[in-house]
């Protein structure tokens, strides 16, 4: 019944043979991947025998879908299978057995053979089989190994030559990969990818909980990492949860490109659960005052900035949890007043200020309580007062608006909804309310600030929110 590919990653010659084989014929687009998982500075049987492993589950399908008692029946989002005349969600046995191995990785993965007797059981392959799938998971192996070794638990043990340190300087830059050259051409394909991805997704997303919510990251790799080993340890495909980042992923903090990519590889592998938004620094001009820019032109190179730009053009910019709370970056916007307008937002916004309003006021407005409200300069109260929209000038960031508790109330009556979720601005603690509690804002970074502030992120679930403080 069952039929094992590896057994405690130990792989036979003929096997890697067999495995070397398959590897050489996906990786096509990839030059040199003989050489590159020879050089590997991770156990390279562990990694092939796991790929080989995903490789011949994928080739396999059951055609398992006659037994069942129902007529019809479709595939629905999520690769749901439902019944037409019910319309109730069908189960499917998965072929795949996920062994973890006792640090929580995944370390094998045994297929099921279809069963000899007649069943009403039927079979579903569950992880997608693709070329680009394989090289993304190349890429999170890669960097998890180097947050390791960024991060101070694991150092480089061999031998010292004359120029070793910056020999390992360019390993680590270079995520392991023999030449920069192969490491762009990786995010390159891991790019143009996502880009067609998030081209695909509603403006305002559909999310079901129970879901994790998480502010600005600007680059602070150390803290992601952290949320991957807390919130989805072995692989997005064994959490039943979905992720939903609220944008500002680059610029500021020293790992921008790894934040992203590390973010890319998992919205690749788990589109269904991975949701992200645009936030205000996913921006080129904004980039260009900050890091991100100067960053990709020393390491990568600006053709490739401008192709991340590019992904980050097609994101989405707003989402709904269980059609009650509101997700953005900064804020509800003053030129749109109802949801179903912002799914027509175009969808590649290359010059958002120019292009949209309603796009650039969700990533730039901020919510303004009462008593700061009271602080404003006597013309702008007036104008917050009176503006019947309950909107006001950001004077705080010189664009965008400043939208208040009567603004909210606005919002959240005409669309049905409880609850508004928002990043962009830091606190102390990483949150902070504003309307009554009715907005709530988190950021996700930790140290950003001086002093010192803490990351928050939010879990949606059971009916309700939950703030979770690292
Ligand atoms: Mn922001």
């Amino acid at each position: 019944m069952m039929q094992k590919y590896s057994t405690n990653n130990i792989v036979t010659i003929t096997q890697l043979e067999k495995i070397m084989n398959v590897l050489s014929k996906s990786y096509t687009k990839l030059p040199h991947m003989w050489q590159l998982l020879y050089r590997m500075p991770f156990n390279v049987l562990t990694y092939a025998s796991v790929t080989f492993c995903y490789r011949q589950t994928f080739q396999s399908t059951f055609p398992y879908y006659t037994d069942l008692n129902i007529n019809n029946y479709y595939i629905g989002n999520n690769n749901n299978i439902r019944c037409e005349n019910c319309s109730k969600n069908r189960f499917a046995l998965s072929n795949q057995v996920i062994c973890l191995s006792l640090d929580g990785e995944i370390c094998d993965i045994i297929r099921l053979e279809p069963f000899s007797e007649r069943s009403t059981l039927e079979f579903i392959v569950d992880i997608p089989d693709d070329d680009i799938y394989l090289l993304t998971i190349d890429v999170l192996v890669r960097l998890q190994r180097l947050s390791l070794f960024l991060f101070g638990t694991e150092i480089f043990r061999t031998s010292s030559s004359n120029n070793s340190n910056n020999n390992h300087e360019e390993l680590l830059r270079n995520w392991f990969f023999p030449t920069q050259m192969e490491m762009m051409e990786t995010i390159r394909i891991i790019a143009q990818t996502v880009m067609e991805i998030f081209a695909k997704e509603e403006r305002c997303l559909k999310i079901k909980s129970p879901c994790y919510v998480f502010g600005d990251l600007h680059g602070n790799f150390k803290d992601l990492i952290a949320y991957s080993q807390y919130f989805w340890k072995c692989s997005p495909f064994l959490n039943t949860g979905r992720y939903l980042f609220l944008g500002d992923y680059v610029d500021r903090g020293n790992h921008s490109i790894e934040v992203i990519i590390f973010l890319f590889c998992f919205k690749i592998l788990a589109p269904n659960n991975f949701f992200m938004l645009r936030g205000n620094h996913e921006i080129r001009d904004v980039q260009r005052r900050f890091t991100f820019f100067s960053d990709c032109q020393k390491r990568l190179n600006v053709e490739i900035w401008d192709l991340i730009n590019d992904c980050f053009d097609c994101m989405p910019l707003s989402a709904v949890i269980d059609d009650c709370i509101f997700g953005v970056h900064g804020g509800i916007p003053v030129s749109v007043t109802t949801i179903q307008q912002l799914n027509d937002i175009p969808i590649t916004l290359s010059n958002p200020f120019q292009q949209n309003s309603a796009a650039w006021e969700m990533m730039w407005n901020d919510p303004i309580n009462y008593e700061e409200l009271l602080l404003l300069p006597e013309n702008q109260r007036k104008f917050i007062n009176n503006n019947e929209k309950g909107f006001c000038r950001n004077f705080k960031r010189g664009t965008g608006y400043l939208f208040s508790e009567n603004a909210v109330k606005k919002f959240l009556r005409k669309n049905s909804i409880d609850f508004i979720i928002r990043a962009h601005e830091v606190f102390a603690d990483g949150f902070n309310f504003n309307s009554q509690g009715k907005v709530i804002t988190i950021f996700s970074s930790s140290g950003y600030s001086i002093p010192s502030n803490k990351a928050s992120i939010l879990l949606i679930s059971n009916n309700k929110i939950r703030i979770i403080r690292t």
